[in-house]
């Protein structure tokens, strides 16, 4: 049959990112697209990639959904199934959903090549691309294909790494795709020419697209540029990877992500869904089918909530997954009544609080680690405290040019003057130093230290005082 002008019809999900964790998000959004594709007639069915979240063992409930849900889509046309991300996706988790296909089969691509679609059968290349021969070859046997596909699946970043060095390998794998998408670009023209329809599906990062954050991926590391990408010459190129649905168009020939099927993180911009796309030799289309992905909403204060502003929010928030930040000074965070935002957001799907706390910063003395001798530091602290330091400054010379001893002696020295100043000074607020004359009968106590003497108190008095002062 000649597919020439004849459209395909496809439907293309991605980043399904089956888990425990995600189930509910990602069986929801993907029955729905299956069911959509299924009842809008599409013909074939690709993934591009991170089926499930992470290794998932045979009994995981969330790894018999997903089976479920390709089982179902194969009893209504082939799907192609490529290998993601290897923590996503570990090497292998695919190979049981080649077994599964109903009506249809499911092809698990997990290499680099090419793979024909005729009369509902796979046709893979032996090698990288198809060569001449073995098209010429295909065609006599199975009749023209439907389509042919140009698998690009996660590169193993390690095992490229090992081949041409580790300072190599970011910039090298880009080289080595482009180099293939280029040898598969001379046959994709070829099958053109014949009227055959083109498709390559890879998992990977286009230099300068978008993350679902808004975040511009821009670097040298990643696997693609858009340029290398066309210029594998297939009429439509489905990508898998980026969790944001993009398109770019060249030509009539169009690159696209859908994006995940579902929202698994907060503060994920735009519509989440499946691409439906219309392939002809030489043109294609895409658009997006919005998938039920779950609703999230981002509340962020700089300082404690305001709760006024909370209850106006709670209210359009309610059914929907609430993540509510604020951030506030050490002293300020026993402000936050938790109970009350959550009894405020009772009607919202789920409510998650962080809270981000400043540590309070004193700078006790500022400028003190500025001043260079002691002195100077001492007397900067004096300045900021307001306390006189001329007595302290006087001591410590003496502690930075005396003995011990000869501390002790000027000390004592300066408490033997004391001794009759404090007659005049003290006597009245310390009455054990009084003269015991007229006290009953008491046994007069008999002074036995100098700072006794003096009328001191060790524990309250200041013994280094300069009595004459
Ligand atoms: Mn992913």
């Amino acid at each position: 049959m000649d597919n020439e002008g004849e459209s395909l019809r496809l439907c293309h999900f991605s980043d399904l990112h089956y888990s425990p964790g995600h189930l509910a998000e990602s069986d929801r959004c993907f029955g729905f697209a299956v069911e959509h594709a299924i009842e809008t007639g599409c013909e074939v069915a690709v993934v591009s990639g991170d089926s499930t979240d992470h290794r998932l063992d045979a009994h995981t409930p969330a790894l018999a959904a997903l089976a479920r849900r390709i089982h179902q889509l194969s009893s209504h046309m082939p799907v192609v199934m490529l290998q993601g991300t290897f923590s996503h996706e570990p090497p292998g988790t695919l190979d049981i959903f080649g077994l599964i296909g109903e009506r249809h089969r499911v092809y698990v691509a997990d290499r680099i090549h090419q793979v024909a679609l005729c009369g509902g059968t796979f046709v893979p290349s032996v090698g990288a691309v198809f060569t001449a021969a073995k098209l010429q070859q295909l065609i006599v046997d199975e009749g023209e294909p439907e389509v042919v596909f140009t698998c690009v699946p996660t590169v193993n970043k390690a095992v490229l790494a090992s081949a041409v060095g580790v300072t190599l390998a970011p910039t090298a794998l880009g080289d080595h795709l482009s180099a293939y998408l280029e040898a598969a670009g001379v046959v994709n023209q070829q099958l053109r020419r014949m009227g055959v329809r083109t498709v390559g599906i890879s998992h990977g990062t286009v230099n300068g697209c978008q993350t679902e954050h808004g975040v511009p991926m821009a670097g040298f590391d990643h696997e693609f540029t858009i340029g290398a990408l066309f210029e594998a010459n297939c009429d439509a190129f489905m990508l898998g990877h980026i969790h944001r649905a993009q398109q770019w168009e060249r030509e009539g020939r169009v690159v696209a992500y859908p994006g995940s099927i579902g929202r698994f993180h907060y503060g994920e911009l735009g519509d989440k869904g499946y691409l439906k796309w219309e392939v002809s030799a030489g043109r294609a289309s895409a658009s997006l089918v919005p998938t039920p992905a779950r609703e999230t909403v981002c509340l962020d204060f700089d300082g404690p909530p305001d709760m006024e502003r909370l209850a106006a929010m709670a209210e359009e928030a309610a059914g929907k997954f609430v993540r509510l930040r604020w951030t506030v000074d050490e002293e300020h965070r026993q402000v936050i009544d938790r109970e009350a935002i959550t009894a405020l957001f009772g009607k919202s799907a789920d409510l998650k609080l962080e809270a981000r706390v400043l540590p309070a910063v004193r700078s006790r003395a500022e400028g003190i680690s500025r001043e260079t001798s002691v002195p100077e530091k001492l007397a900067r602290w004096g300045e900021l405290t307001a306390v006189d330091t001329n007595p302290l400054l006087e001591r410590l010379t003496m502690l930075q040019t005396l003995d011990a001893e000869s501390i002790v002696e000027r000390v004592l020295a300066h408490l033997d003057v004391g001794d009759a100043s404090s007659q005049l000074n003290s006597v009245a607020d310390v009455p054990e130093a009084s003269p015991p004359t007229a006290n009953g009968g008491d046994k007069p106590r008999q002074p036995a230290t100098p700072a006794e003497k003096s009328g001191m108190d060790w524990l309250t008095d200041d013994l280094f005082a300069d009595a004459s002062a």
